[in-house]
């Protein structure tokens, strides 16, 4: 089934698919914020986002996609972005902060998408092995990175969780299916369990249903 494409302009909808990462980062984002939103599915599978009700929203082909006040934002980044911005969560407390959790979303998506690449070709698509090796090391270096940032503080912004956390975690969240052992990075195991304990954390296929879904935490 094509997902409903007249939403209430004035609810935060959100299309994004059950296995997808790059849909998983603004679900937690909302999840986090215990906010009330309207989750549409766009089916991957059977080629959902290619269909041209779909495209209208994000003419990339891919999920996720936000609408809001007669709004389509897309690109998982920007999203975080715009929540932030206009629901006032998770945005870094100083200016500079704020900032600096926009730099690592750019950051995260040059760089964390190699774990995401290591996890496609592991799950869902085979590959030639020189592709792994190409693409692994890259991705063991990005979470290193990730957990060098980490040495003695507790979120990669200021001193509270942001979009940068939610963005970079967001994406790496699927390592072990790409047969990265988390445990590896002991720095970013110890951040994972700490956001983790935040209220309304969950992990994503605990998370994004597999259909469309209204939710109304405060309801
Ligand atoms: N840069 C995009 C990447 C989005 C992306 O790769 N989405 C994947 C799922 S995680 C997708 O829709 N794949 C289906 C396709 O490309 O046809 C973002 O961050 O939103």
């Amino acid at each position: 089934m094509v997902p409903e494409m007249t939403p209430d302009p004035a609810r935060l909808t959100l299309y994004g698919s059950f296995t997808s990462s790059s849909s998983y980062k603004p679900m937690l984002y909302l999840s986090l914020a215990r906010l009330p939103f309207s989750f549409r599915t766009v089916n991957l599978k059977f080629g959902r986002q290619k269909e041209a009700a779909y495209l209208a929203v994000n003419r990339y082909g891919q999920v996720p996609a936000l609408r809001h006040q007669g709004l389509a934002i897309v690109q998982s980044n920007v999203i975080l972005d715009y929540l932030a911005r206009t629901t006032g969560h998770f945005a870094g407390e100083t200016e500079q902060d704020r900032w600096t959790a926009r730099e690592w979303l750019s950051w995260e998506a040059d760089n964390i998408t190699n774990v995401a690449k290591v996890r496609h070709y592991s799950r869902f698509r085979q590959v030639d092995p020189a592709v792994m090796d190409y693409f692994r090391p890259l991705a063991n270096a990005a979470v290193s990175f990730v957990d060098k940032s980490l040495e003695g503080r507790a979120w990669l912004v200021g001193s509270g969780p942001t979009i940068a956390d939610i963005g970079c975690w967001g994406r790496m969240v699927f390592m072990a299916e790409g047969g990265m052992d988390i445990a590896d990075w002991p720095n970013v195991q110890a951040w994972s369990k700490r956001l983790a304990a935040l209220p309304g954390f969950a992990l994503p296929y605990d998370l994004i249903p597999k259909k469309d879904t209204e939710f109304d935490p405060c309801g």
